[in-house]
């Protein structure tokens, strides 16, 4: 398909960073934050759909997860150790809008004005994503991103969050891997709230776009200063197999998983066969007000993937890698070219300031007789990670910044707290925060590159447009 990227985009696309690059951490808030029903926060759809036995890994639950909304001041001072200079984390829409509009919950807007202050005054930058899959249930309730109503609402949240944060705050996403949350959550049926309908996905995936459209309207409008943007996977999504089914899936799945947002947001159309299934959900004007002008282009990357033909409801699934691909400690494959061609070609087709959002990795993280984490499969993984970033922008693209998840072992969804992604080791038990040995690796090599001014990760380009 042709990509017209010649369009006008938002004068703040091109200005420079003030900070130079940044070398930060993600979260997000129901995989962190606990205190689920404290302080006015009602249910989102992921305590609903995780309560019932047998959905989540050993019936986990965000509940408590790493109890950052009381050990916040704890967690601030351990990114201010290591030197971070950004931070992004969702905001629980149940926490400041219990039913999700109408009446704000003072005492949930209030923890996130003390993270903010606390962040600031560490010398962190707050990134704020409004949608980090944590839906109020009160929204599933009237069919949540299954009633094109929620564009509305989701609008009327932004409002709330832009005139209540966008003194202190700058950088807004609006969505937090959307392909995944709809995919997921309305297609397999593997997330909340667990549909697994093909009128549902398609239903979602248009009005999730309208919601980011409007709400860029609004944060523009309401924020001075604002540099807003959403965030996305993109992964190579290659065949398992040379047969053709295989790679007609793979094309199939790479619409759906890299595409159904980008594509609608920057440039006001949908891919091939998506645009014929959402063809009955959209209204005239709808794809104007989807694609707004944005500022920059937010990419959360893992690894590739490996598509198989499947009689699911888009015809493609999730293989196995080929044998040959090394892997991580849980089975993901790794492979750091695949990462610097994603972030050349984001370059190329989006022609915006690139953040990567998200990229790390699980290991099988235990205590050592000394107390201490030694996850050396963590730091190789980020250093050849890093490194391919590094290539990426020798080769001229334009990437600002580098958030690692995740700051702190925390509830990884459908696999509950099995799986253990942090830089930063959390004994559940105790709450207690041990500092893995990647997190000493993280924090010496951000030391090393402000020392070289990060000659060896920014490019001339950059460091110019830096000033
Ligand atoms: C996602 C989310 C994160 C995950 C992370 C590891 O990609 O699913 O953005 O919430 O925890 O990616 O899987």
């Amino acid at each position: 398909m042709t990509i017209n990227i010649d369009r006008t985009r938002h004068p703040g696309a091109a200005a420079p960073s003030q900070r130079g690059f940044l070398w930060g951490a993600s979260t997000s808030s129901y995989q962190i934050e606990g205190a689920a029903h404290v302080d006015g926060r009602a249910d989102s759809i992921w305590d609903v759909y995780a309560r019932p036995p047998g959905r989540v890994k050993n019936n986990d639950s965000g509940e408590v997860a790493c109890d950052h909304y009381h050990r916040y001041p704890e967690d601030v001072a351990l990114m201010r150790e290591l030197g971070l200079n950004a931070y992004r984390f969702s905001i629980a829409w149940p926490r400041v809008l219990p039913q999700g509009r109408g009446a704000p919950n003072e005492k949930g807007l209030a923890f996130y004005d003390r993270l903010i202050d606390t962040l600031l005054a560490a010398g962190i930058e707050p990134w704020i994503c409004l949608y980090h899959w944590d839906l109020p249930q009160a929204l599933d309730d009237l069919g949540g991103w299954q009633n094109r109503d929620i564009a509305g609402w989701f609008a009327d949240y932004a409002a709330l969050i832009a005139k209540r944060y966008g003194d202190r705050v700058k950088h807004f996403a609006t969505f937090n891997e959307p392909c995944v949350f709809t995919l997921f959550g309305y297609g397999f049926g593997w997330h909340a709230p667990g549909v697994a309908d093909r009128a549902a996905l398609h239903k979602a995936i248009h009005h999730v776009n309208l919601s980011h459209g409007k709400a860029i309207d609004v944060l523009r409008a309401s924020v001075p200063g604002a540099r807003l943007g959403a965030v996305h996977n993109r992964q190579p999504c290659y065949p398992c197999t040379k047969s053709p089914a295989d790679a007609a899936a793979a094309l199939r799945f790479a619409e759906y998983w890299n595409d159904a947002f980008p594509l609608p947001q920057h440039f006001a159309c949908y891919p091939p066969t998506l645009a014929e299934a959402v063809a009955p959900y959209v209204q005239p004007g709808d794809m104007a007000q989807i694609a707004r002008p944005l500022d920059w282009f937010g990419l959360n990357h893992y690894s590739p993937h490996y598509i198989k033909a499947d009689s699911n409801l888009i015809g493609a699934s999730f293989g196995a890698p080929p044998d040959d691909v090394p892997r991580t400690a849980i089975g993901w494959p790794i492979v750091p070219d695949a990462f610097r061609d994603t972030l050349l070609d984001i370059h190329k087709r989006f022609q915006l300031p690139i953040y990567v959002t998200e990229n790390g990795t699980a290991a099988d993280d235990t205590l050592d007789a000394a107390g201490g984490v030694q996850d050396d499969s963590r730091i190789a993984y980020l250093k050849a990670y890093t490194e391919a970033m590094a290539q990426a922008m020798a080769a001229g693209a334009d990437v600002r910044g580098y958030f690692v998840w995740s700051l702190l072992d925390n509830f990884e969804w459908g696999s509950g707290y099995s799986q253990r992604f942090g830089i930063i080791y959390v004994d559940f038990a105790t709450q207690r925060r041990i500092p893995k040995a990647s997190a000493r690796w993280y924090a010496d090599m951000i030391a090393a590159q402000r020392a070289t001014k990060g000659r060896s990760v920014r490019t001339n380009r950059v460091e110019a447009a830096e000033g």
